[in-house]
């Protein structure tokens, strides 16, 4: 099964020509509960369901215009063709162009800011479907576009949504049942904090390093199970706005998580010195009864997770700390 086939089984008895312009809007998000580990490396289907938080204003405009040849911008510059952000947009446009010789001006402006270490892959992926679909007239249901989001980027299955979302595994072949939802509800005093902590390249990009883990890491073997009985909690929580219980389940999952990669041979190590500071930084802060917990993807930075009322007492600790308010975008 290839991506192409997926594609014209959703978009079957749609419509196929353009219109003048499609845009899209969508959030980044941040996983509580993670996803790590593919079973399908062609169509990104995960090995287990995960859980994500969409990060507010923070996230990505994408425009979409038919035209004579490929173009590219980011942020209202040119991106030459040969750059990886145009290969990547080309060789998803390619599943979506009515004949081959069909063009787009690709134009994205990425409202997360570089230095914050964030991955943009999800909302860049996420609103490049809704511009398509958008521009096509296509109509399609969110749960559609959260599976052809997902063919460009696994974590841009949640992406579709504002506030918190899960994406089910599914079992299908096909991954049909592979698609996020929103969970309907809110929780006004949620707060993210974007600790950066060292601008260094990454050792390895979270695709490979995932196939890697599937691969090599026997703890592999204990993570689905762990997976979705921290899914289970969070739900709950989130449910009985239990923050405690939120916050040690996100960050013993992220923790996890980080465990079949340490255990992955070659060892995988997103951590710098920095990122293990903060962690007993946070801790400590715990012990002495400030509700703070963190979580971690693949990279050195920190995602503190806290409640309004502890703002000011978090930005004490952590004052380079940039607060995201999920809950709210305006
Ligand atoms: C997540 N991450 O759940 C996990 C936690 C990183 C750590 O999703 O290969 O860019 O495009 O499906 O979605 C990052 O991986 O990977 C990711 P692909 P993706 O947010």
């Amino acid at each position: 099964m290839k991506k192409q086939d997926v594609v014209e089984a959703i978009l079957k008895g749609r419509p196929s020509s353009p219109g003048e312009a499609g845009r899209g809007t969508a959030p980044a998000n941040i996983a509580l509960g993670k996803y790590w580990g593919k079973r399908n490396e062609e169509l990104n289907l995960p090995v287990t369901s995960s859980l994500s938080i969409s990060l507010g204003e923070l996230g990505a405009d994408t425009e979409i215009v038919p035209a004579e040849t490929d173009s590219f911008y980011l942020n209202g510059d040119p991106v030459p063709a040969d750059d990886p952000f145009a290969r990547r947009a080309a060789a998803f446009l390619d599943l979506f162009r009515p004949d081959p010789s069909t063009g787009f001006r690709f134009s994205t402006v990425s409202r997360i800011p570089v230095a914050a270490g964030l991955a943009s892959s999800a909302s860049g992926f996420a609103s490049t479907v809704l511009a398509l679909n958008d521009l096509f007239g296509w109509g399609l249901e969110p749960r559609a576009c959260s599976i052809l989001a997902r063919l460009g980027s696994g974590s841009a299955s949640r992406s579709v949504y504002h506030g918190f979302a899960q994406w089910h595994a599914g079992g299908a072949e096909d991954g049909m049942d592979s698609f996020a939802e929103p969970l309907n509800r809110d929780w006004p005093d949620f707060r993210i904090g974007i600790l950066e902590l060292s601008d260094k390249p990454k050792p390895i990009g979270s695709r490979p390093a995932m196939q890697r883990t599937v691969e090599t890491a026997e703890l592999y073997a204990a993570w689905p199970a762990q997976a979705n009985a921290d899914l289970e909690t969070l739900r709950a929580a989130i449910e009985t706005r239990d923050f405690p219980r939120l916050g040690e389940t996100a960050e013993g999952n992220a923790m996890a998580m980080h465990a079949t990669m340490i255990a992955t041979r070659p060892a995988i190590l997103y951590w710098q010195p920095e990122s293990v500071a903060a962690m007993q930084e946070v801790w400590a802060a715990r012990e002495d009864g400030l509700p703070l917990y963190f979580t971690m993807d693949a990279g050195p930075n920190l995602k503190l997770l806290f409640l309004q009322p502890d703002r000011s007492a978090v930005r004490d600790i952590f004052p380079e700390i940039k607060i995201i308010n999920p809950f709210d975008q305006s």
